[in-house]
């Protein structure tokens, strides 16, 4: 119904922001078992009725986000010149919020060009390999709000937003395989317990149907996320919680192969209790325990907080944890105006 699907669209965009604040102090991290002692500290204190700290600032995967967002419902019709205008705009007024180090370079090009071909800058990084980076995926959720009734649809959008910056196939799959998931995360009940491999073969049905896709295209890439995806199962399936390994096998590194996937992981095996993380809340769970796994923290747990905020809603989100965040009610706003605009149109 209106009312679970509206606090759905709130849970995800502000699981986003909340992974992206909490995660960024630990960006480049290696966990150690006395540094994950520590993040359990800070999120006991985070969650505390009566402590203050200071505001926990955004990073680039929010400042990202917060365009598509915007250009969603300033112009409904979805206009990518825009979306790029405004990354540019966004960029250009507040640089220093963690931006990759090459992302830049396309900003830069894309203003001096004017926009008149929007997907030129980005075409030309790396000698023309494209960005494999996960600046693509880090801010898809807007798009699998906004599309969320038509599945193809928001493939199609997710993949022209994620070549504004990135045209590697795996920047490209990385973004779609994330809104997929969010997408799927839209349509649980977050009464009922998640079949975990259930969603995950769901992800490998569709993700089977772009790579094979791709294959035709450039046959020496393979189908890596399905495989990713595999990976996943069986991590599941043997309840291995041992994190150097979780790291050997799905990554957490900036390239989006090595994170959305494992962004995936964390998020359903947060649904149920992991060891020496202590909490009762699946949401604090899943963003925790995506922060436990060091390297990419910011970005990791924005993406699998916008997961667990859409199965989930914004009721399952810790107020308190909440207000340490910079633009939460901006946040909460732009869910409620993408809500909105749907029900407009
Ligand atoms: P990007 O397109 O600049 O890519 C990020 C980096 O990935 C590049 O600087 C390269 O080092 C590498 N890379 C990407 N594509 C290729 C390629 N084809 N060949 C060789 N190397 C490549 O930026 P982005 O928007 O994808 O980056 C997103 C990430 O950067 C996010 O994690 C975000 O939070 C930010 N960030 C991450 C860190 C970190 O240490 N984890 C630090 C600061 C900023
Ligand atoms: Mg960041
Ligand atoms: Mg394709
Ligand atoms: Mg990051």
């Amino acid at each position: 119904d209106n009312i679970l699907l509206k606090s759905k669209f709130r849970g995800c965009l502000l699981g986003s922001l909340i992974g992206d604040c909490f995660g960024a102090p630990f960006e480049g991290d290696i966990m150690t078992s006395g540094g994950k002692v520590v993040l359990q500290k800070y999120f006991d204190k985070l969650e505390g009725a009566a402590f203050k700290g200071p505001i926990k600032t955004y990073t680039d995967d929010t400042a990202m986000t917060k365009c598509v967002a915007k250009s969603l419902t300033d112009k409904p019709a979805v206009d990518f010149k825009f979306m790029a205008r405004l990354f540019v705009k966004e960029y250009f007024s507040e640089p220093r919020r963690g931006y990759g180090k090459n992302v830049v370079d396309v900003f830069a090009k894309l203003r001096s060009n004017k926009f008149d071909d929007i997907y030129k800058p980005a075409n030309e990084q790396f000698a023309g390999m494209g960005s494999f980076g996960n600046g693509g995926a880090m801010r898809v959720s807007p798009l699998a709000l906004y599309f969320h009734n038509n599945y193809q649809g928001m493939i199609s959008a997710v993949s022209n937003a994620t070549r504004i910056t990135h045209t590697h196939k795996n920047a490209i799959n990385g973004a779609v395989l994330q809104s997929m998931a969010v997408q799927q995360c839209l349509k649980l009940d977050p009464a009922d317990k998640i079949d975990a491999q259930k969603f995950v073969n769901n992800l490998i049905e569709k993700m089977r149907m772009i790579e094979v896709d791709d294959e035709g295209l450039n046959i020496d890439n393979g189908t890596p996320y399905k495989e990713k995806l595999v990976d996943i199962q069986k991590l599941l399936d043997s309840g291995n919680d041992d994190t150097e390994e979780i790291i050997r096998i799905l990554g957490n590194d900036i390239f989006a192969l090595h994170s959305v996937p494992t962004a995936i992981f964390c998020f359903l095996r947060a649904q149920t209790p992991i060891p020496r993380i202590t909490t009762d809340n699946r949401f604090r769970r899943s963003i925790q325990y995506a922060i436990s796994l060091g390297g990419d923290t910011d970005t990791i747990a924005s993406m699998t907080g916008s997961m667990a905020g859409a199965f989930l809603g914004d009721d399952y989100i810790n107020k308190h944890l909440l207000r340490h965040c910079e633009f939460q009610k901006g946040m909460s706003e732009m869910a409620d105006n993408l809500f909105a605009v749907l029900e407009d149109t």
